[in-house]
């Protein structure tokens, strides 16, 4: 069975773009059972040709669509464009483990998978093969191209669709189902890698931060090296990586690595784990196999928040010497109440400082993450997040608006105590890149919580030295049209206060 693996792509503002690793997971799963599989990423593909254009250019048996929660309208969307085209449609990704019943109602999705899928939709496939009814409908609907087609698909018991885990799905009397949950997969060597050869790696380039000031023509990818994160910030969804942190062996990573960089001619590599660093002494075996193995020279960086009180200066160091560009840390807020008693981070604001003198002084080049307009924060404690921002002066501050996810601890503390905006009831407005904030709490309003956001963009990024290191920097001029977008939305939004 052909099969098609798609993201589509959201109005969510995103700083980057990088290739999706579930659907490069799931691709790898299917490519090494002899399967049939493409990936189609709006976020690259969209504009040269869309969903549609290229179902009816080139018919596939299966669509598999992924969606966190802001994407899963632009999901339903494609489903019922896969539909037409007489496919059979399946949805999976953090927004459909969170919420699988929404999702399996509407007529466009057949299928829904919760949760970690590699093994899942092995199983699905098989299943596929079995159900004698598929095939029969699935002609029927393919012969008539015209007609809308978005009844769901029934499925046979007998073909043991009861038993696939982590699958929710219709009888033949239509009703869903919704099967038992798969567990985590603990041996994280055992799955096949991911199919990174199938992305067109040239359309991910010139992206920031992870290639800004690198040549053009970059090849980036990207590598899974753990999966989970035991701790528990309140305002952070994991619906699909869990608790359970799980590395997969150095060696394992090692042989990734030399496949992207010897063979696919990986120029720039990011890592995307939760928490890279957990474990501190196998991050420095990583550091040390790159040395060993000779593929240090080729740049990366942590592209999502090293966790700060899992580092030394012997691991920022050993990073430096194994080829590392830029470390990216989750600072979050500037208040050490807040970031104890609401964001529950288990960090404090000395170790925030200890971490960044130790990755300056390794000659790393810094990137931080903050939040602003969590619950429980007043004006006082999202100014000590812009003073520190200024005081760490990291080369790259993302200032992120407080974005209540269903499912967090952040989530639920606002359905009991807070009010969340109505434009938040359309999952799409759910964006922590965005420059509106989300729900009200306590006394603290939203223009406040914009004014402060869009203010720590401007005093962060109008610094004299700032400007002076943006213009001496050469790939300045190249990447002018995405300055202004992004100086509009972020620098000149005025964020008008409410009269106190
Ligand atoms: C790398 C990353 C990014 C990258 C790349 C995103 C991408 N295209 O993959 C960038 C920086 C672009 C990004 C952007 C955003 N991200 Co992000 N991102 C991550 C991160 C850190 C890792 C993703 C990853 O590689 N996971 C590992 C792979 C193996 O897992 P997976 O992708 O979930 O896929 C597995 C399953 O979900 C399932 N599956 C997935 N798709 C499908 C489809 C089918 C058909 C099936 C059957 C199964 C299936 O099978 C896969 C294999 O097991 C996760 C955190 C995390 N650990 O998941 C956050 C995370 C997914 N991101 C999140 C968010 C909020 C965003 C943004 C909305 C932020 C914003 N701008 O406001 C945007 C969304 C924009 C977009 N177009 O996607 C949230 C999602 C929460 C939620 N409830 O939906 C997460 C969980 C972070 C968090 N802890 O809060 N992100
Ligand atoms: S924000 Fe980072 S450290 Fe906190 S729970 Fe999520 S992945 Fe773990």
């Amino acid at each position: 069975m052909r099969t098609l693996l798609a993201s589509p792509e959201s109005g969510v503002w995103n700083s980057r773009k990088h290739i999706h690793m579930g659907l490069g997971y799931l691709a790898g799963a299917l490519l090494a059972q002899g399967y049939e599989v493409d990936i189609w990423d709006a976020a690259v593909e969209e504009d040269i040709e869309t969903l549609n254009q290229r179902l009816a250019r080139d018919p596939y048996e299966v669509v598999g669509i992924s969606a966190p929660t802001p994407l899963v309208v632009n999901a339903w969307e494609a489903a019922a464009a896969a539909k037409k085209h007489g496919a059979i449609t399946i949805l999976g990704g953090p927004h459909l483990t969170l919420m699988p019943h929404e999702s399996i109602q509407k007529s466009q999705v057949d299928l829904v998978v919760r949760g970690e899928a590699e093994q899942t939709i092995i199983e699905i496939m098989h299943a596929l093969e079995r159900d004698p009814g598929i095939r029969g409908i699935r002609k029927q609907e393919t012969s008539m191209p015209d007609s809308p087609a978005l009844t769901p698909h029934l499925f046979d018991p007998d073909a043991g669709w009861g038993d696939i885990l982590g699958l929710s799905w219709r009888d033949l009397e239509g009703k869903i189902h919704h099967n038992p949950d798969r567990t985590l997969s603990d041996d994280l060597d055992a799955i096949p890698f991911p199919a990174h050869h199938l992305f067109k790696i040239e359309r991910y380039t010139n992206l920031n931060p992870l290639t800004d000031g690198l040549e053009p023509e970059a090849r980036a990818y990207t590598i899974v090296t753990s999966r989970g994160c035991p701790y528990k910030c309140t305002y952070c969804s994991k619906p699909i990586t869990g608790d359970t942190w799980r590395g997969r062996s150095v060696e394992n990573v090692i042989a990734e690595w030399r496949w992207l960089v010897e063979d696919l001619g990986a120029t720039e590599i990011g890592v995307t784990d939760d928490i890279w660093n957990l474990d501190r002494g196998r991050a420095k075996e990583l550091c040390q196999a790159l040395i060993d193995n000779k593929l240090n020279h080729v740049p990366w960086i942590t592209i999502h928040g090293m966790k700060v009180n899992n580092t030394d200066q012997e691991l920022f160091d050993l990073m430096k010497a194994a080829g590392c560009k830029r470390v990216g840390f989750g600072v979050e807020n500037g208040d050490d109440w807040m970031l104890r008693h609401v964001i529950k981070k288990g960090q404090t604001v000395d170790m925030v400082r200890q971490a960044f003198r130790w990755a300056k002084r390794a000659k790393l080049q810094t990137m931080g993450f903050f939040i602003y307009g969590m619950p429980g924060e007043t004006e006082e404690s999202m100014e000590k997040t812009t003073q520190l921002a200024l005081e760490l002066d990291p080369d790259l501050a993302h200032f992120l608006m407080a974005a209540p996810f269903p499912g967090t601890e952040m989530w639920e503390i606002l359905e009991k105590h807070g009010q969340v905006y109505s434009h938040n009831m359309d999952w799409s407005q759910i964006a922590i890149q965005e420059d509106k904030a989300h729900f009200a709490f306590g006394d603290l309003d939203e223009e406040t919580i914009e004014y402060k956001w869009h203010e720590a963009h401007r005093r962060f990024y109008l610094r004299p030295s700032r400007i002076a290191r943006i213009v001496i920097r050469g790939d300045t001029w190249r990447r002018f049209p995405y300055y202004v977008r992004t100086a509009g939305s972020m620098l000149l939004g005025l964020g008008e206060r409410k009269a106190a």
